[in-house]
């Protein structure tokens, strides 16, 4: 049975940024974190993979390559996680006892949920799409080259998602692709959510429906994509406001974004709060029963929308909490709910929305970031991918906060 002082669950952004900062605090040898894939992906990019700006190969790197040299790497699945015994158990037979244990396992995809959503290998044949896996989001690209005309549909699930942008990002960028190529005046584009808005935070709402009302985009609120018959080319929608009720619609180009929910290693076990998500402080990080435990990003029930932005703010507090958790002192810095979501409208604009608990906007910039800009669209393209392999997964990025304190000096 193998013990380490700090044992990190998941290889993802959280786990790689926090085994990082611990190892700095702690010393390699004293770390391990567990995640079974082979390459770790920075997800982001696959909005720009989806509409054939970047390369899919672009966006992974080997595992092996991120984890901090020295740091213990089982290559395996968590099966288990035993809070009363501080005990965590693996697909490949292994029992890990740890001191501190970091949860960082992220959000589970249920493509599944979808009936009739055919095999992957025929989603080029049946033009479907989905930037949200990586074995899915070339054929996003595959589906916008072989559009011809007729309706490209964009949905949104009927449960949390990550980045809660990115489903209306790519049919921003399917406009213009189409308007590119000559398409777009055959082409009908459809955005059906299940939300009852276009977007969370109104100040950025109010931009996206001028954006939508000013290209001809049709948005159908409350829309859930249920099922989808292929051969039919037809995507069968619940209207969420009259359950039982539905409505097909033919489609020419369909991107999928799947039900997402609680990762099943947390949803079984105590650490779980009653909707399955990782029970935590919202402050602190710090788990709400085992003060042991702390969890960080999309697997907990922080209630903040779920980004690699937010993951990044989140990893500085943690690191802060662990430290005064060590020193048997009580956690003192509070995280605010920062998260953000780069609201790509074009191939070359961005509206780069900020916001935190209180669902204010909290921008890092001293202008109106609901504008659409292109310094905003080269940040998001070619700055963001160095930071995050650089900085936030080196555990050197702890989000933009004190560059907002330095932008804002002398204005509020
Ligand atoms: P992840 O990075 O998903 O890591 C979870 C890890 O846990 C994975 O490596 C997984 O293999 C591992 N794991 C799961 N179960 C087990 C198990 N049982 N045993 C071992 N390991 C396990 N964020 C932004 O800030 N800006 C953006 O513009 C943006 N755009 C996005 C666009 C798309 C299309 C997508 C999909 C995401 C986007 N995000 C964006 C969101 C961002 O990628 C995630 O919020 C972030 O990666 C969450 O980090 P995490 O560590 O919580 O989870
Ligand atoms: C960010 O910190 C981050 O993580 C590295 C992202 O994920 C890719 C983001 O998309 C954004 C917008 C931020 C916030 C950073 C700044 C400079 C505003």
């Amino acid at each position: 049975k193998e013990h380490y002082k700090v044992l990190v669950l998941g290889g993802g952004t959280g786990g790689i940024a926090m085994s990082a900062r611990m190892k700095r605090k702690l010393g390699a040898e004293n770390v391990a974190v567990v995640e079974t894939s082979e390459m770790h992906y920075y997800q982001p990019i696959w909005t720009l993979v989806g509409a054939g700006v970047k390369s899919a190969a672009s966006s992974g790197r080997p595992t092996a390559s991120v984890i901090p040299p020295g740091v213990k790497w089982v290559k395996s699945n968590v099966r288990e996680i035993d809070p009363d015994t501080n005990t965590v158990r693996t697909d490949n037979g292994m029992e890990i006892s740890y001191q501190y244990l970091i949860v960082a396992l992220g959000l589970q995809l249920h493509y599944e949920k979808i009936k009739g959503l055919p095999e992957i290998d025929d989603w080029e044949e049946f033009k479907i799409g989905s930037n949200y896996s990586v074995l899915t989001v070339e054929k996003t690209w595959r589906a916008l080259q072989n559009f011809k005309e007729g309706n490209a549909i964009f949905s949104f699930p009927n449960t949390p998602v990550k980045c809660a942008g990115a489903p209306q990002k790519i049919m921003y960028l399917t406009d213009a692709y189409l308007r590119k190529t000559g398409k777009r005046a055959t082409a009908n584009v459809m955005y059906n959510t299940s939300l009852p808005v276009l977007f969370g935070i109104k100040k950025y709402a109010d931009a996206l429906w001028e954006i939508v009302k000013n290209r001809d985009i049709q948005v159908n609120l409350r829309h859930n994509l249920v099922e989808v018959r292929a051969n039919k080319q037809e995507a069968v929608f619940e209207n969420l406001d009259n359950p039982g009720e539905t409505e097909v619609f033919e489609y020419e180009m369909l991107h999928v974004t799947p039900p997402m929910g609680p990762n099943p290693v947390i949803k079984g076990s105590s650490l779980a709060d009653e909707g399955g998500w990782l029970d935590v402080n919202k402050e602190t990080l710090q788990h709400n029963k085992y003060p042991n435990v702390f969890g960080i990003g999309d697997c907990t029930n922080l209630p903040t929308a779920k980004t690699a932005a937010a993951v990044a703010a989140q990893s500085s507090i943690l690191d802060r909490t662990i430290s005064k958790v060590l020193k048997n002192e009580m956690p003192d810095t509070k995280y605010d709910g920062y998260t953000s979501c780069p609201l790509v409208t074009s191939y070359s604009k961005v509206i780069l929305a900020e916001f935190d608990y209180s669902g204010q906007p909290l921008e890092t910039f001293p202008i109106d970031q609901s504008k659409e800009r292109w310094t905003m669209y080269h940040m998001k393209a070619d700055v963001m991918p160095h930071l995050y392999w650089h900085g936030l997964l080196k555990g050197f990025w702890g989000g933009p906060g004190p560059i907002r304190k330095i932008m804002h000096l002398g204005m509020k």
